[in-house]
């Protein structure tokens, strides 16, 4: 371990203290080095957590854009997959989108964030950026005025400080930069109500496609994420434990509600990684308070069905970093006092598009007067994105955008 990658050093300064080396910080930090700011990340977790926690997949055509313009994408060209097809499945039969051909005609690029993760730190640490693993952020004070500090805990327990001219917030729902928040700070929050049981399965995809079942014993989605491994979602009830299924009974299901008997068996294999996701969404509302920033989960929380949270913690990224470039380097403070409203424009786009997916893939599964009236709007909406090529625009617009 070298001096720069050290967790025994708590104390320090830099122009711009990043909390968290998630996608946010990492694509912030690499950004802010390259155009010669003082910057260091702190990062609870150890480096190899950070390397290996398997979470996003589906990179937006502007993600790959972004890493495109700041030389960060070689590896996901390399290993990445092009994605453009879903599929729904419904219990009166399936039909295909190839959303790569419709919108604006854009496609996903399939690439493991836990590998997008490493690429970016790799890139930092060749380029000679600081990061302090095992350092968690406790508070940030002092926000208001031009010195904002950082108070940290080493592994050890060993307490430390950390000065700066900007402090980003980038570390995630329950982080340090959201305790710290004025009572000034607004938070919006959706619990929608439903839960899902995410599985990672050593198997290749059984299809080639994004499969949505939506079924009467409640949603399952399938997700390719390379040709060893497949994400699969579950609906399940509220306050299931994520070990409360057999492998055999998840199988079971997953085949239950794809249909598996009329649409093919799908391939199965060890299930080595299940949580269980209540689906929530938040925003906080302005992603400034002084000298402290927001950007990607630690600002806001799509919920995981649109596939959005890692597009925009990129987005976020490249945004702050202008900002904080022009401020910097150029004695401009005008793009960071536009940088909550031009992340929010994206943020709540995709807050919408979420929400609207959520509808759609759940509806109620009771049998009463309620459920069937909202079943039926579900069915509805279903079928004018089979058939209507303006329904499929829109949706392809906004499935691959952010
Ligand atoms: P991250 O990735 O959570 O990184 C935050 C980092 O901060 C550290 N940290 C701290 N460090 C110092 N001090 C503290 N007090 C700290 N507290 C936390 C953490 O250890 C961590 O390293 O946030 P970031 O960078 O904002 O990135 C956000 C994305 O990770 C997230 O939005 C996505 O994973 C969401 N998401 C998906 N997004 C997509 O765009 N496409 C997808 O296909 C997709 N699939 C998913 C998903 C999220 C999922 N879960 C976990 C709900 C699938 C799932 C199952």
């Amino acid at each position: 371990m070298t001096d720069r990658q050290t967790s025994t050093a708590p104390h320090g300064s830099a122009d711009v203290v990043i909390l968290g080396a998630g996608p946010a910080g990492l694509t912030l930090g690499n950004l802010l080095l390259a155009a010669g700011i003082d910057c260091v990340v702190l990062e609870r977790a150890d480096r190899a957590h950070v390397q290996t926690r398997a979470r996003a997949g589906f990179l937006a055509a502007n993600t790959v854009r972004v890493l495109d313009r700041h030389g960060l994408a070689e590896g996901l060209h390399r290993r990445g997959i092009p994605h453009g097809t879903c599929e729904f499945r419904t219990e009166v039969g399936r039909f295909r989108l190839d959303y790569g051909t419709l919108g604006r005609g854009e496609q996903h690029t399939v690439y493991p964030q836990q590998d997008l993760v490493t690429d970016l730190l790799t890139h930092y640490l060749a380029a000679g950026g600081r990061i302090h693993f095992e350092t968690e952020a406790l508070t940030v004070d002092d926000a208001a005025g031009a010195r904002p500090t950082v108070t940290v805990r080493a592994a050890d327990g060993r307490p430390g400080r950390w000065q700066a001219r900007y402090v980003a917030g980038c570390d995630g729902r329950h982080g340090a930069a959201r305790r710290s928040l004025p009572s000034t700070a607004r938070r919006h929050h959706r619990d929608h109500g439903v839960s899902w049981l995410g599985l990672l399965a050593e198997a290749p995809p059984s299809l080639d496609a994004v499969g949505y079942a939506l079924h009467g014993r409640g949603f399952a989605g399938h997700m390719a994420r390379t040709a060893e491994v497949t994400r699969y979602y579950l609906q399940c009830e509220r306050g299931a434990a994520p070990d409360a299924w057999s492998q055999e009974r998840i199988w079971e299901e997953l085949g239950l509600r794809m249909g598996a008997a009329d649409h093919g068996p799908l391939r199965q294999g060890r299930i080595f990684q299940r949580s269980v996701i209540d689906l929530q969404s938040d925003v906080i509302e302005p992603l400034r308070h002084g000298s402290l920033l927001l950007a990607g989960d630690a600002a806001s929380l799509p919920a995981p069905a649109a596939a959005k949270g890692a597009n925009l913690a990129v987005l976020e990224a490249e945004l702050l970093a202008e900002a904080l470039i022009d401020d910097l380097s150029h004695g401009d403070p005008a793009t960071l006092d536009r940088y909550s409203r031009r992340c929010l424009a994206h943020i709540w786009r995709a807050q919408e598009f979420s929400h609207w997916m959520i509808q759609l893939l759940h509806a109620p599964l009771g049998s009463d007067e309620e459920s069937h009236f909202h079943a039926s709007l579900r069915r509805s909406r279903i079928e004018s994105l089979r058939t209507s090529r303006t329904h499929q625009d829109w949706f392809a617009e906004n499935y691959v955008g952010i």
